[in-house]
């Protein structure tokens, strides 16, 4: 080793060191400011140890005990505030005008707007000076933070201008006044707790810090299902707290509200709001909010939709609803953000006509231009609701003199629930970058929602974020990869996937190349395995729509008012939308985008079952068919999830101990869980469609015993539902309080093996399990897993089967294998079968 070689592998082993002594609970996300090795703050020496605000304004204070505590954390530099301009150097902050007055030898950059901020440096009279200027005290903030994000990189910092993409960077929040959240996967609420706000709203500060340090400006606090105490005047005095909690950061709250409030808190007759006296409700409870928190950003809508209440009551359209709102804020600056998700979940499902996704484009095509200026139709980036895959919705093309803001869900409602590891960017790139060729030109999803295609006043993004009460904010640490990115892309949307995983995995795990590339190979291909394990060629999730949106669930979709279906039969599969012969949805696409879709030739394989129904028999691109594929993906991608373990195992040592055994223990769920959905889907597939997998795979599982052919005492076999979630339809459970058991006798060739128990894990109990050999105990757990769903689940299907594996034993035949279980509570230790693999 040379001696540039040693020094290189002692700051390595210091910086190791350093890593594996941190205890990590995952609370600091992405600005865990980790403390870099002496070769890498070498880089900043330079770097002035003063800190100048300009305007003391409590943004801009923050900003600068921002930058203090970063360098300080980063660097182990003690930093200055001082209150007088330094004649030695210093960090300064401030806007363009109050920079230029202190040093008038200053020329920051003229700033396009208010949240755009610059970073440079300059020397004046022999002292240098770091100089952050922002178009507003929120923009230093924005500012602050970027200069520590190029640090935690250990990237040389270099004069740079950022203005944000648009105007509206909200995150909404499903939380209900109870403390339980709607769809949300880590926890309870941090705002609220028995119907009131919380006392100690010290998450909510931390969470505005790190929704700032992303150039979040918006939280909207409760669900669109609004609580109708929402706008009492008590709630608005607590909620006037979360406001204060968020203010420092520079993040205005807002309410979702629902339109019958004028009737429900208001006492009035109506809520018609055609209706003067509701107007004037409206009027009035929007200043009293105003006069509680100044700041405060404005209502979104969600109405006619899911069971709430809207304008249709009194015949009144959505836009007559969002205007007479809009008028009340518009004095003080607020908007509406109302919701694009007006459809109705009871139509027939015999109509081969009905089509669920059309209800975007038929609510409001008609109504474009008739909005208040400060309304902007809110609408998630799909036409039917956050699917593993969709295509756009038509509605951004059809909007041409309305405001938009597109939704994306952040929390992983159809998408593994934060159990499952599926980092979402490169779905949100995909409808982002998706040309929607309105006005036979180019129309990206991302300048539409910006406001550029159609010279729009407003427009933005909208991320359903549902982070809880779980320290690391969303359960799976790699989840908050998609917070993160929500941000990035909201600030700018021509980031590319690689950009945005690459600096969340460099702040989050450190700068090792080894855990960066590993950590960034995972997350880049997730969104595609689990497309591939759940619902590939845009037929849907194929979740249990019905229920919790988690495990398979595939029939849930279909012969109900729900309209997600998928038209599967014995025939074929897939939704016809074409304007030949189907719904005619495609026909609400600008016509280049139309003609593709239309096309059966043309339509790309990945939305073919979304735009067609076509026989299983039927080739795609690839020259597979419909069904061979559908084999292959699933096995495909259940592959790569049974690789996930194995991976993070080579990063041992390299990554601080607690979130090491956390993700270890979500990829080893995952990866059986991918089975789960693997077997349930193929074997429903190969039932219906009455056509063999080619590879002979399916329902064929040489080295797996069903637990109803094992040998059995105490327990009793009965139907899984729905019938593909268990291996055959079928699984074992025990009523007997002492336990029982599953016996066989192997006559495996000798040698090596793993051996996976599936099982079912409840919530309602907790099941002791025992695997012996010989008599012999080789593996025991309990089946105390918190899976989804939140809500108690008491049956044997898709979303508790759960996969417990043991590696390295030796078997040879004549072996006797026992599973013991021991019911507990509700949960009588209930198995599906157990599972033999040779092991190298
Ligand atoms: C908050 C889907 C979800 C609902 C959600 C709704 C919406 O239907 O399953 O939980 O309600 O979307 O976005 O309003």
């Amino acid at each position: 080793m040379n001696l540039r070689q040693v020094v290189r592998s002692f700051v390595l082993s210091l910086l190791i060191a350093t890593v594996a002594a941190r205890a990590e609970t995952g609370a600091e996300g992405w600005l865990r400011y980790a403390q870099l090795p002496a070769l890498a703050a070498a880089l900043y020496e330079n770097a002035p140890r003063q800190v100048y605000v300009c305007t003391r304004t409590s943004l801009a204070e923050n900003a600068a005990s921002e930058l203090m505590r970063g360098m300080h954390s980063l660097l182990g530099r003690q930093m200055t505030l001082t209150s007088k301009l330094p004649d030695s150097g210093a960090f300064l902050l401030g806007t363009s005008d109050e920079l230029h007055a202190i040093l008038p030898g200053l020329a920051p950059p003229a700033l396009p707007s208010s949240e755009s901020f610059s970073i440079s440096t300059e020397t004046v009279s022999g002292h240098h000076f770091w100089i952050i200027a922002g178009g507003s005290d929120r923009a230093e903030l924005y500012g602050v933070f970027r200069i520590l994000e190029q640090i935690a990189q250990q990237h040389p910092l270099s004069a740079v201008t950022e203005t944000p993409a648009s105007s509206i960077r909200w995150v909404n929040q499903w939380d209900n006044l109870d403390g339980s959240i709607e769809r949300g996967y880590a926890g309870r609420s941090i705002f609220f707790d028995a119907g009131h706000v919380r006392s100690d709203l010290s998450r909510v500060a931390d969470y505005g810090r790190l929704l700032a340090s992303v150039g979040i400006n918006g939280v909207t606090v409760n669900n669109v299902n609004s609580d109708l105490r929402t706008l009492e005047p008590e709630m608005i005095q607590e909620l006037a707290r979360v406001a204060d909690a968020l203010r420092p950061w520079g993040v205005r709250m807002s309410l979702s509200v629902d339109l019958s409030s004028p009737q429900v808190v208001g006492h009035l007759a109506t809520f018609d709001p055609l209706d003067p006296s509701v107007a004037a409700w409206w009027q009035s409870k929007v200043n009293e909010i105003y006069k509680a928190i100044p700041d405060f950003g404005g209502f979104v809508i969600k109405a006619d939709s899911e069971g709430r209440v809207g304008p249709s009551k009194y015949g009144r359209t959505p836009a007559e609803a969002a205007n007479c709102v809009a008028r009340a804020l518009k004095p003080h600056g607020g908007l509406v953000l109302y919701r694009g998700f007006v459809y109705n979940n009871h139509l027939d499902w015999q109509d081969l006509k009905a089509d669920r996704a059309r209800a975007g484009y038929d609510n409001f095509q008609a109504l474009d231009g008739k909005f208040e200026a400060n309304v902007v139709i809110q609408i998630k980036h799909g036409p039917i609701d956050f699917q593993v895959r969709e295509p756009v919705s038509p509605l951004f093309a059809a909007l041409q003199r309305t405001s938009q803001a597109i939704e994306l869900q952040v929390t992983q409602e159809y998408t593994g629930q934060q159990r499952h590891m599926v980092f979402l960017v490169p779905m949100w790139k995909t409808a982002l970058d998706t040309d929607l060729r309105a006005q036979n030109r180019a129309t990206p999803v991302k300048e539409i929602v910006e406001g550029k295609s159609f010279h729009q006043p407003l427009g933005g993004f909208v991320g359903v974020a549902n982070v809880g009460l779980d320290a690391n904010w969303l359960h799976h640490p790699m989840a908050m990869a998609n917070l993160y990115g929500f941000g990035k892309l909201a600030w700018n949307p021509d980031l590319t996937t690689e950009q945005i995983v690459r600096t969340w995995t460099r702040l989050t795990f450190g700068n090792d190349p080894n855990v960066v590339s590993t950590i960034d190979d995972l997350q880049s291909n997730s969104w595609h395995a689990y497309e591939q394990y759940t619902g590939p060629l845009g037929i849907g999730t194929l979740t249990n729509i019905l229920g919790v949106h988690y495990g398979p669930g595939i029939e849930s979709a279909e012969r109900n008012g729900w309209g997600q279906w998928f038209r599967g039969d014995s025939q074929g599969i897939g939704m016809d939308r074409t304007v030949a012969t189907g719904t005619g949805y495609i026909g609400q696409y600008p016509p280049e985008l139309a003609r593709v879709y239309e096309s059966l030739t043309e339509c790309p394989d990945d939305l073919l079952l979304f735009m067609h129904h076509v026989p299983y028999t039927h080739v795609l691109h690839d020259g597979k068919t419909v069904a061979q594929y559908t084999y292959d993906a699933h096995y495909a991608g259940a592959a790569t999830a049974a690789t996930y373990p194995q991976r993070w195992q080579r990063l041992k040592g390299l990554i601080d101990p607690e979130r090491y055994d956390q993700i270890l223990k979500l990829f080893t769920y995952q990866a059986g869980h991918a089975v789960v959905w693997r077997d349930a889907v193929d074997q429903w597939l190969q039932r219906i469609s009455g056509i063999p997998d080619g590879h002979g795979r399916v329902g064929h599982f040489p080295g797996r015993m069903e637990a109803e052919s094992m040998q059995a005492d105490g327990y009793r076999v009965v139907e899984a539902d729905p019938w593909e979630s268990a291996s055959q339809g079928k699984a074992v459970v025990c009523e007997r309080p002492m336990g029982c058991s599953l016996t066989t006798v192997l006559d495996r060739p000798a040698a090596t093996y793993s051996i996976a128990a599936e099982y079912f894990d409840l919530r309602n109990g907790v099941s002791h399990f025992q695997l012996r050999l010989n008599g012999k105990s080789i593996a025991q757990w309990l089946a105390d897993d918190k899976l989804p769903p939140a809500v108690v689940d008491t049956n044997l299907d898709g979303s508790t089967s759960t996969r417990f594996t043991v590696h390295g034993v030796s078997l040879k035949p004549g072996d006797v294998l026992t599973l013991e279980g021991i019911p507990d509570g509700e949960e009588p230790a209930p198995v599906d079968y157990v599972e033999l693999q040779p092991e190298p």
